[in-house]
């Protein structure tokens, strides 16, 4: 085995091979674009070499930069991770002219693999099957429409250097031939500079289904069962999932089988990915082939119980496969799906920022378990516009698919993350989703959704409006003693009834939905019963937080007789209220929200300067003060405070207690006239 390895990757791959690498006791070498200088994987690596600037061109597809860091670091091979260099036919030789060693296939299967219609002709004679079609040299428009209409309508014309979906035109029938041809013609000569087509019969409700190979350089070929992925959208994988819904033993036999021929006919090394289309009654044809480890992988090691980067060294290395066929198994089901900074209803424009919070249910990371997270970017790490906006992956196993689906449901739902938009949101739907719940899967499955997973404008429930209030109350100190958790012998709801004052006091939220519109509400207190006032409807209302830290924490809430309760971010003038597996933004539209209190006057309540702790009190309610004596102690931001009163009077109320948490601008005491 090696002793370094350089990983020539970033984000969540770079972060995830290291982790294996470490684990076989290898050192590891990261290698970093500006962009990523405090990014995660180059902390996680034992070294880290500079590359150069954020573009990938300057960077991380910079062959020779990344042979020289590697030369200049000791390592003996390089795991190209996927994307950037790893199907890279010249960086892989460029890797052996430098005597290092290209974790990956021997650069002629790259290449082998590299050209749909020459791969199409080394599968058809490996007898791997194939859509039918034409996929041969002549390219004479006459030649190719009779080929159409001898294949049955509707047909498929492919640009035979295409690949993702580009230069495709499907076709209905013979008289729309001929122009369609010359159409797509000029889309792959201006796109790939290769005009060269070929005609398959068109699938009309397509499944994606792969399957995971691995060769050794002992002549061991095998497979890893499949994965389905046919829930893409504009040909990205969404939800990728094992084993494939419905796949029978005999089946998957004949795929794999199918899929090691394949592998065995380009000389392949390494782990691949051997992509087929399925159609509804089964019958399956090659598509092409992956000659890197995907980003799906974690689907098959969830369900198989073994680590393909940890397969992928050893065969590297030149070790045998660690198994045999024979000796694999498949067990339970695993679901995966892609955490993204982007907005769904936006087109899934990617959303740039600053990951303020980002938080996972329990998982084990880069590892098996019931919930994994396979993440490249921390709190307070950036989504830059430079690269691929994945968050991270969130990877579930179950005893059977219904397990994993509600697994992955309720860990979506316990998320926390905040400062960018997500496609959290969406991926509940999608997994709600019944279709995608019945396994109804198939290539169009979003497109064909649609109505369901992206539902118009739904209005923010009062409920969630009154959990922000109640939050924002309790960190200007509103709720004072309903910071602390209750006994639990006492009910709760008198608990939550922090506030110890008579008088009325009122207090405007004028919030901003997520789409920008208004939510106007209004929270009243009188003789410490309070009321929820929105537009004109008026419910009463009880409330406690949980939490200690008022910028955050658990509220619950009896709203009309109603119980609720939420997690509740606060942070300037955006409030994120996560509740049911769903999260609301709102944002404070007047960040002073106005504030009447009509019981005191002005001059008669002290506030905190800024949010911190309560040291010490040293008066009580009754307590007769001269202007200028010490009421209070408080500290923040690493000083202490002391509060003092501002005139002769009587102390009526003192809000708090030595260790409490106070928000900015909390009224602390209330001091009457003498
Ligand atoms: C097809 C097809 C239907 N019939 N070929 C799209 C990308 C390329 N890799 C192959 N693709 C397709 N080829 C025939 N003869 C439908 C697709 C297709 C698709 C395939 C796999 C996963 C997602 C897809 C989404 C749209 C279309």
């Amino acid at each position: 085995m090696f002793e370094t390895l350089l990983i020539a990757n970033r984000g969540e791959i770079a972060c995830r091979v290291a982790a294996t690498a470490r684990r076989m006791g290898l050192r590891t070498v990261a290698v970093y674009s500006d962009a990523d200088a405090h990014a995660r994987h180059p902390a996680v690596c034992d070294t880290a070499v500079h590359i150069g600037g954020p573009e990938p061109r300057a960077s991380y597809l910079r062959g020779d930069a990344i042979i020289e860091a590697a030369l200049r670091t000791g390592a003996q091979a390089i795991h190209p991770g996927y994307g950037f260099l790893s199907e890279n036919e010249a960086f892989a030789r460029a890797c052996a002219d430098a005597g290092l060693v290209f974790v990956g296939p021997p650069a002629d299967a790259i290449a082998a693999m590299g050209s749909k219609s020459a791969a199409k002709s080394l599968m058809e004679k490996a007898g791997v099957p194939l859509v039918p079609g034409y996929h041969g040299d002549n390219q004479d428009p006459g030649f190719l429409r009779r080929e159409a209409d001898a294949i049955g309508y509707p047909v498929l014309i492919k640009a035979s250097a295409g690949g993702g979906g580009k230069g495709m035109r499907v076709v209905a029938s013979s008289v729309e031939f001929d122009e369609a041809l010359a159409s797509c013609k000029r889309e792959a000569a201006s796109s790939f500079g290769d005009d060269r087509v070929l005609i398959e019969r068109y699938l009309q409700k397509p499944r994606h289904i792969e399957i995971q190979v691995f060769a050794d350089t002992h002549g061991n070929c095998l497979h890893l069962f499949e994965r389905d992925c046919s829930v893409q959208r504009r040909h990205q994988k969404v939800i990728e999932e094992a084993p494939a819904p419905g796949m029978t033993e005999e089946r998957r036999r004949a795929m794999g089988e199918a899929a090691v021929a394949a592998a065995r006919a380009v000389g392949y090394v390494g782990a691949g990915t051997v992509e087929f289309i399925a159609e509804p009654d089964g019958r399956f044809y090659f598509m092409e082939m992956n000659t890197r480890l995907q980003v799906e992988h974690p689907v098959t090691e969830m369900i198989t119980g073994q680590d393909l980067v940890e397969w992928q060294l050893r065969v590297a290395a030149g070790e045998p496969l660690p198994l045999t066929q024979e000796a694999l198994t498949l067990s339970g089901h695993a679901i995966e799906a892609r955490i993204y900074a982007e907005n769904p209803e936006k087109g899934f424009l990617p959303s740039i920022g600053t990951l303020d919070v980002l938080e996972f249910p329990e998982h084990a990371e880069f590892a098996l378990g019931d919930i994994r997270v396979d993440g490249g970017v921390r709190a307070t790490d950036t989504i830059t516009p430079h690269y691929d906006p994945m968050i991270a992956k969130l990877i579930v196993r179950g005893r059977n698919r219904d397990e994993a689906r509600a697994r992955m449901l309720r860990a979506l739902g316990d998320i926390r993350v905040s400062g960018l938009q997500t496609n959290i949101a969406f991926l509940r739907r999608l997994m709600a989703d019944q279709a995608f719940a019945s396994a109804d899967l198939d290539t169009g499955l979003i497109e064909r959704r649609h109505g369901t997973l992206f539902p118009q404008g739904g209005e923010v429930p009062d409920a969630v409006l009154a959990l922000a209030a109640a939050a924002l109350l309790q960190s200007a100190g509103h709720a004072g003693t309903g910071a602390r958790a209750p006994a639990a012998d006492t009910d709760p709801w008198r608990v939550a009834d922090g506030w110890r004052v008579s008088g009325r006091h009122a207090r405007i939220f004028n919030f901003l939905d997520a789409d920008g519109r208004p939510r106007d509400i209004e929270l009243r207190r009188d003789d410490g019963n309070w009321t929820f006032l929105h537009g004109d409807t008026a419910q009463a209302l009880e409330w406690t937080c949980e939490s200690p830290d008022v910028r955050r924490g658990r509220v619950r809430l009896r709203l009309n007789g109603r119980d609720h309760s939420a997690d509740v971010l606060l942070q300037g003038e955006t409030v994120t209220v996560y509740r049911n597996g769903e999260s609301h933004v709102l944002h404070l539209h007047d960040a002073v929200a106005h504030a009447q209190d009509e019981s005191s006057d002005a001059g008669g309540s002290l506030t905190a300067p800024m949010p911190g702790k309560i040291i010490s009190v040293a008066v009580k309610a009754g307590d007769a003060v001269k202007n200028g004596d010490t009421l209070l102690v408080m500290e923040a931001m690493k000083m202490e405070h002391t509060i003092s009163a501002p005139r002769d009077g009587v102390v009526e109320e003192v809000f708090f207690e030595p260790g409490d948490q106070v928000g900015d601008g909390a009224q602390l005491i209330a001091i009457a006239d003498a």
